[in-house]
């Protein structure tokens, strides 16, 4: 079988290796370097140009480089009927879980707070309340979310999560659809975004949604820059609505420089790194639906894109 890659992040050659370990019978094909674009069933993608996977007459399969497939779905000439993939990888879970914990525990613990007396040479001991007061509220239960849900509830933490449909996990209080959405961000303390970017997310993190949350509240956006209303998180750090804000993800990356958040004193930019896909244990989910492909069977992890996610 013939593959396709592109990417705008990855060379082909941090991924050769994985992919040629894993699936040793594909032969895989780099864009521009097509070749006869008739041969090609798969392709692996990461933001491709608009109406490149339609370009390719024969495709059977779109696999996402990454967690969020808002990159695919971005395409309006998009092949809407071939099936696309998703990537669900234990590694990256575990490293999504990893950077909201460390960040919930930054700003529970009062560290920018902290960052900042340091600067003055303020001594003023600031008293977090105990985890178990402090209330943590996870946009998206998916498969990070949920995650993430999870080791915060071990830490002590109160967890809370909204998600589209309703969910039961053990000991996190669920909401969902946007009827919910109000009760959800009134416990929201500290809010984790971890939604992906669909048209109803779009511009989520913006002032109607802060008004709603508790004066001073944490806000750690991990989804999408455009789920960010820029301009309104400015306006909440300047009233005191929003305390803190821990941002990974921008509507522009890289991120300028002449940009505001850079130098904001109550704004921590981490360069999209809170879950990095990792070549190697992603070529083996990869290559598991190339083998369902192969063998007629059914895929998974395939998302839907009349959703979006
Ligand atoms: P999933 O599809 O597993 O989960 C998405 C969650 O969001 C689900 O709980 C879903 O609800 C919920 N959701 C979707 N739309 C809505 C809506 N309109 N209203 C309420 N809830 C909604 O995704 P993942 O957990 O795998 O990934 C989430 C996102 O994280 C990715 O799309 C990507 O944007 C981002 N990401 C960022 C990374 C980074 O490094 N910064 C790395 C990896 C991912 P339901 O359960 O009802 O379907
Ligand atoms: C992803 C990401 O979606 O890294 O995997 O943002």
């Amino acid at each position: 079988m013939i593959a396709a890659f592109y990417s705008t992040n990855d060379g082909i050659e941090r991924w050769l290796p994985s992919l040629r370990r894993v699936v040793p019978e594909i032969e895989w094909r780099v864009a521009p370097d097509l070749g006869d674009i008739a041969e090609i069933e798969a392709a692996l993608v990461w933001r491709p140009p608009a109406g490149w996977l339609a370009s390719l007459p024969n495709l059977k399969l779109i696999l996402s480089q990454g967690a969020g497939v808002d990159h695919i779905l971005v395409d309006p000439l998009l092949p809407r009927h071939v099936p696309i993939i998703r990537l669900i990888d234990p590694y990256m879970t575990r490293s999504m879980v990893e950077y909201v914990i460390f960040q919930v525990l930054r700003l529970h613990l009062k560290e920018p707070d902290f960052r900042r007396q340091q600067q003055e040479r303020v001594w003023r001991q600031l008293v977090p309340p105990s985890a178990s007061h402090r209330r943590v509220g996870i946009l998206g239960l998916g498969e990070l979310g949920a995650a993430c849900a999870a080791t915060l509830l071990g830490l002590g933490f109160q967890v809370s999560g909204w998600s589209r449909t309703p969910k039961q996990l053990p000991g996190v209080t669920s909401y969902s659809g946007r009827a919910e959405f109000d009760a959800f961000l009134a416990d929201a303390e500290i809010l984790v975004c971890l939604v992906p970017l669909t048209d109803e997310t779009r511009g989520i993190l913006g002032q109607a949604t802060f008004d709603r949350m508790p004066m001073g509240a944490g806000l750690i956006n991990a989804g999408r820059g455009g789920h960010l209303v820029e301009a309104d998180l400015l306006a909440a750090l300047d009233s005191g609505r929003i305390g803190d804000a821990v941002l990974d993800v921008f509507g522009t990356e890289p991120l300028p420089a002449e940009h505001p958040f850079w130098t904001h004193p109550r704004i921590v930019v981490t360069p999209h790194v809170a879950a990095l896909t990792n070549p190697d244990t992603a070529a083996e989910v990869i290559g598991a639906n190339l083998r369902r492909l192969a063998a007629g069977d059914a895929f998974a992890d395939r998302i839907d894109p009349d959703i979006g996610y």
